[in-house]
């Protein structure tokens, strides 16, 4: 694919403008946040005015990427009003418009230039400048590569923020669409300073005993059925083992080891009606599709919605579609 058109525009609209707001997706993650903060440093090293915003919680765990001194500065009226005065906004990896949540309505009503970058199949209806690539793993490939037409200079916080974003999305290039980019990508922001056993450590090495131990409950409790495998971690599980939210997230890539299994499902009840579904799957089937049968969104192997339906209904909903799905016969 072969964006130079959006770059040529994307070029001009940063020579043209000096104010900026950087947006991504709630429940953010690796590849969200190092999109982010990688874009961040360019544009300050030009000199521009920079706001970064993301609904919800910053993970702990990527304070490394000085996520504090960058994303979410100020009160949500400065940022509203960063939102407003904007020139451009770019908005990063976001699967789905609706997913700016606490932000969307400011966006989308900003007269700023609006431009999407992104690596999941997405609705464009009121942005400006598209620059969507479902064959890449990250959108932080697609960030790269905007850099590369805008001859950056790759400072050793973009590296890291870049190399980040593609380990954790490639789930340390392990994932399919794990190319020849992406370690051609990696190899230059390892040249740049990047230490690949750190950043794993600090990306995936991050469990607590506590947590391990919940998981090995959890784990034996996976149901099968057919070629699909499944967990479910209720609100009263996570409050009895004093589980986080977060501390849950990769169960779902230990229960895809089952070569048995294709589809995988982990449903985690965040409260009574809103029930969060990750979806994943091997070979031919399209967990993309059903996410967005359900309002959600994703890729073809990785994908996810909420449910604002029971723990119990949108286990049996989600079960039926993917069986609907494969064509079987309920
Ligand atoms: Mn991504």
């Amino acid at each position: 694919m072969n964006f130079e058109r959006e770059f040529k525009h994307i070029s001009q609209l940063i020579e043209t403008s000096s104010r900026f707001v950087l947006l991504s997706h709630v429940h953010t993650d690796g590849d969200a946040l190092g999109s982010l903060i990688a874009l961040y440093h360019y544009l300050k090293n030009r000199g521009k005015e920079v706001f970064v915003c993301v609904p919800g919680k910053i993970p702990d765990k990527y304070s490394f990427l000085n996520t504090g001194q960058i994303v979410n500065l100020g009160s949500r009226a400065k940022q509203i009003a960063g939102i407003a005065k904007a020139e451009v906004v770019f908005i990063l990896d976001i699967s789905a418009l609706k997913r700016l949540d606490i932000y969307y309505e400011n966006v989308k009503n900003s007269s700023a230039v609006k431009v999407v970058i992104d690596h999941h199949p997405i609705e464009q209806g009121w942005t400006d400048v598209a620059v969507v690539n479902v064959e890449r793993i990250a959108t932080a490939e697609l960030i790269f590569e905007l850099f590369k037409f805008l001859q950056a200079e790759i400072t050793f916080p973009i590296a890291l923020a870049l190399y980040t974003a593609i380990l954790s999305d490639s789930g340390s290039f392990r994932f399919f669409k794990t190319d020849a980019f992406t370690f051609r990508m990696a190899a230059e922001l390892v040249e740049a300073g990047v230490e690949p056993a750190k950043v794993y450590s600090l990306v995936f090495e991050t469990a607590h005993t506590n947590q391990l131990r919940s998981w090995g409950t959890l784990l034996a409790h996976i149901k099968r059925e057919e070629d699909r495998s499944w967990l479910i971690v209720s609100r009263e599980f996570m409050r009895s083992n004093g589980l986080q939210l977060h501390e849950v997230d990769g169960l779902i890539d230990i229960i895809r080891r089952d070569e048995q299994a294709n589809v995988f499902i982990v449903f985690v009840e965040k409260e009574a009606d809103e029930i969060l579904v990750g979806l994943r799957s091997k070979d031919s089937f399209d967990v993309g599709s059903t996410a967005r049968a359900f309002g959600g969104g994703g890729h073809f192997h990785a994908a996810g919605f909420t449910s604002d339906h029971t723990l119990d209904e949108t286990v049996i909903r989600t079960l039926n579609r993917i069986k609907a799905d494969a064509g079987e016969k309920e």
